[in-house]
């Protein structure tokens, strides 16, 4: 029996294997990797740290899930030897079968950046920061990956002390910049975050600011949703929407939160603020979709790396099912007619919907683990990563100064 009676038992089947069967959820390198918070991180014998055992990692989740056939790099982190060690990672694409997603450049590690990368007041500095973006999109190139996906921690901590409009005449230029090195079938995403670690002005802070620089960029900038990067009771997936709407909404960055920019899993706090997001995707055409990456950026401080991301991307199927089975025609009659309870009932009983019998039926029928979770633990992987990293993780830091 269906949601909305007999006979569309059926048709929901149809909907959730065609959803899934669409679904792809790029999982990041550094999600694997040993990670904590400025009070310190908690050492994981399993972690991986060379971008081989990242590309290990992420194929077994891929051959857990079906989900997540990419793995985002982070340019400082994956590839510190720059474009050169882009020959390795292709070995690793062909040996574990996953292929490089989205480029990352890291433009708030190094201490020159401290008052700004592409917004700091030194053009020396500004060169260096476009030197690096130059340097991810050949790599992104060279990699035949799709989007540069940038994110800046750029601002400031006191009033008075930096130009806020200096600083934007100043991103807009070398972001522009970046933009004209752009391949064919390239595209930057441009990320924005409220605060973090800038305390008093970030300057890309919200989606307004991302939104008008990309379009000032071109038409090969979008904007990047971090769901994490929100203040408190932002409606999110109207964001989502407006985005959509204007065509500039280049994907997202999937995590959770009860705080601010906590990355914990998806779904863990809110899921039914993943579940609004995805209908909006699921609102428009499927071409209008293809245009949207989903990405995971979160932080495994305390689970353990590999179930928590199994669980992300599992979490993330069922939600993208889950929305898949709302009745869009009868909600949409329902909206027009201001029938306000129906809506709701219409809308949320999707929600309120167990799908993961169909979910796991589909897992079958593609050949796929019933259950991921219980295939990653009956697998012996994480034991055999453990044994075989153990030793070398046992003697990395752990304190944060
Ligand atoms: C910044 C951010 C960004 C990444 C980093 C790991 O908070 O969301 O997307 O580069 O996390
Ligand atoms: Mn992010």
């Amino acid at each position: 029996m269906g949601i909305n009676g007999a006979g569309t038992a059926e048709r929901d089947a149809q909907r959730v294997w065609d959803a899934l069967d669409g679904f792809r959820i790029e999982v990041p390198s550094w999600g694997f990797a040993n990670t904590g918070t400025r009070f310190g991180k908690f050492v994981q014998a399993g972690a991986a740290t060379t971008i081989e055992e990242k590309f290990s990692d992420a194929a077994q989740v891929n051959a857990l899930t079906g989900a997540s056939p990419t793995v985002a790099l982070h340019v400082l982190w994956d590839l510190p030897g720059g474009k050169a060690d882009v020959p390795a990672i292709q070995g690793l694409e062909k040996k574990y079968g996953v292929k490089s997603g989205s480029i990352n450049p890291n433009l708030f590690q190094n201490a020159e950046y401290k008052y700004g990368s592409i917004a700091n007041p030194s053009a020396e500095i500004r060169g260096n920061a476009l030197a690096h973006l130059l340097d991810s999109v050949e790599i992104g190139r060279a990699l035949g990956s799709k989007d540069v996906s940038l994110w800046i921690a750029d601002g400031s901590n006191y009033p008075g002390t930096q130009s806020i409009r200096k600083r934007i005449g100043w991103m807009e230029e070398v972001l522009g910049a970046m933009h004209a090195a752009l391949g064919e079938d390239q595209r930057m995403l441009v990320e924005y975050k409220p605060f973090e670690p800038a305390f008093y002005h970030t300057d890309i802070a919200d989606w307004g600011m991302a939104l008008e620089l990309a379009r000032r960029c071109g038409p090969k900038a979008k904007v990047l949703v971090d769901t994490g990067h929100h203040y408190q009771g932002t409606n999110i997936e109207q964001i989502v929407a407006w985005l959509l709407h204007v065509g500039e909404l280049g994907g997202f960055h999937f995590n959770d939160r009860k705080y601010a920019d906590d990355d914990l899993t998806l779904g863990s706090i809110d899921p039914y603020q993943v579940f609004r997001i995805f209908h909006e995707i699921l609102s428009v055409s499927a071409e209008e979709r293809s245009g949207v990456a989903f990405m995971i950026d979160q932080s495994h401080n305390l689970k353990g790396k590999m179930e928590a991301m199994v669980q992300t991307v599992a979490t993330a199927q069922e939600l993208y099912a889950k929305a898949a089975l709302v009745d869009r025609a009868k909600l949409a009659e329902l909206q027009q007619d201001c029938r306000l309870v129906e809506a709701e009932e219409c809308f949320r009983s999707a929600f309120w919907q167990d799908v993961r019998p169909l979910v796991q039926q589909w897992r079958v029928a593609r050949g796929l683990p019933t259950e991921p979770l219980k295939a990653l633990a009956e697998s012996g992987y994480v034991e055999k990563i453990s044994r075989e990293r153990g030793s070398r993780n046992a003697s990395s830091v752990s304190s944060y100064a």
